[in-house]
């Protein structure tokens, strides 16, 4: 086979960065490793940033998120049991987030692939990349016990955290800044009417989140020790621990019922520096991971991918390589931020076991401060809104 690019990873960079490549005429075929449904079931982000609703918008992929997404001017922070705050984005940025999953995304960019006749190779074990500092890449893959290859120009990476993209860059050349948090947040899906808000809840028994998907369909997760399993968290014992950690008005209000999906993920910061080596560039979390706090994963791997089109767009019709070339270094502006951000976020709102009362009252404190200031909240809701991207 041949492409222009072959994207590795068929998740939300592979998919729109395909999307985006087609729109302006360049050809490229994605190498899935699993099979369609399993990417289509996994259940993961579900807060979208300003500029990833408008690039949703602006390559024709609004129409369902705008009828089935829920428009929020922010999110509300709790914290003693009683205080609130909104991160009021539409106050200091004019802008508005929305509440719309990953899950739905994943299928819009399927089902936009596939009327335009996109290649997406799913199943495929074994991708290899080869030759990446050469102007004649290509990557191997295993599909039907047979070895396929397909010859490109270039090789993105999208294939997540535990891919193979970032893994063929030469530890000599990449600088990686790795950090784990001390728990993991345990999520569920359920049936039930949502808050009509996201939520984030800090209290003295950990961290809580109440979000959404639709009308009919919550999310919430609560932090957990690292070493649980959900076998420990049956659902009366999870809504219990929920309701718990929530003001009073908030918990009589949320709606329990039986969970449809349960998981404990682990919380990580993660970036792994340059996004480039020859031929190869990565993108989303192939290259980065945030905590889940700040919601900016799946913003990152939109923004990643915008500027590598740019990149390739610019290279095939101009014949020019200054985009590509900068590629790495914009990209990584951008999150950066989005790290800086996320871990703060994750401090002020999760309980450490190493804390003692000291701890807890300066996050207090400093929650009070954010709720006080204009100056402290102004910052915060430009930061959660998502910044511009560099044009
Ligand atoms: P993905 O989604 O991991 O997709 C990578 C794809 O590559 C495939 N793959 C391979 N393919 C070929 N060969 C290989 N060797 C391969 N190895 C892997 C995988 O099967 C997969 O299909 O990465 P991508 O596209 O960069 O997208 C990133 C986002 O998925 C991620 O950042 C977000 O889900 C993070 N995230 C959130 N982001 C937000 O912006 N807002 C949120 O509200 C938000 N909430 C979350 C989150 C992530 C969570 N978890 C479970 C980690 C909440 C949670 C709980
Ligand atoms: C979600 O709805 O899954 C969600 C919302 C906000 C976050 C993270 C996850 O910060």
């Amino acid at each position: 086979m041949r492409t222009q690019v072959a994207i590795i990873g068929g998740g939300p960079a592979g998919l729109m960065l395909s999307h985006l490549l087609h729109l302006d005429g360049i050809d490229s075929i994605v190498v899935e490793k699993h099979p369609r449904e399993h990417v289509l079931q996994r259940i993961r982000a579900g807060v979208l940033e300003a500029g990833s609703v408008q690039l949703l918008r602006d390559v024709g992929l609004g129409g369902r998120m705008d009828a089935e997404g829920h428009p929020h001017d922010g999110a509300y922070i709790v914290w003693k049991g009683e205080q609130k705050v909104l991160i009021d984005t539409a106050k200091y940025t004019g802008k508005q987030m929305m509440a719309y999953g990953q899950t739905a995304i994943t299928e819009d960019l399927y089902a936009a692939r596939d009327r335009d006749g996109g290649r997406i190779i799913d199943d495929a074990q074994s991708v290899a990349l080869h030759d990446l500092t050469t102007d004649e890449p290509f990557v191997t893959f295993e599909k039907d016990r047979s070895v396929e290859r397909i010859e490109c120009d270039f090789v993105a990476g999208c294939d997540g955290f535990h891919g193979v993209s970032r893994r063929c860059i030469p530890s000599s050349t990449l600088v990686n800044y790795d950090k784990s948090y001390p728990f993991g947040w345990l999520g569920i899906l359920s049936e039930t009417r949502p808050l009509p808000d996201i939520v984030y809840a800090n209290h003295e028994r950990g961290f809580a989140l109440a979000s959404q998907r639709s009308e009919r369909m919550s999310r919430y997760y609560i932090q957990c020790p690292l070493d649980n399993s959900v076998e420990e968290w049956p659902d009366d014992r999870f809504w219990e621990e929920l309701k718990a950690r929530f003001p009073a008005d908030m918990a009589d209000a949320i709606e329990t019922g039986p969970s449809i999906e349960k998981s404990i993920a682990p919380l990580r910061s993660f970036v792994s520096e340059p996004m480039r080596y020859g031929r190869l560039f990565t993108a989303g979390d192939a290259a980065h991971i945030v905590p889940p706090t700040g919601a900016k994963g799946l913003n990152l791997a939109f923004s990643d991918v915008w500027y590598l089109s740019r990149g390739l767009i610019r290279r095939y019709k101009d014949n020019k390589d200054d985009l590509l070339d900068i590629y790495s270094e914009t990209a990584l502006r951008r999150v950066w931020g989005a790290e800086r951000m996320s871990w703060y976020l994750t401090r002020l709102l999760h309980l450490f076991p190493d804390d003692n009362p000291f701890d807890q009252r300066t996050r207090e404190d400093e929650l009070d401060y954010v709720a006080r200031s204009e100056n402290a909240m102004a910052a915060l809701a430009e930061q959660y809104v998502g910044l511009p991207y560099e044009m």
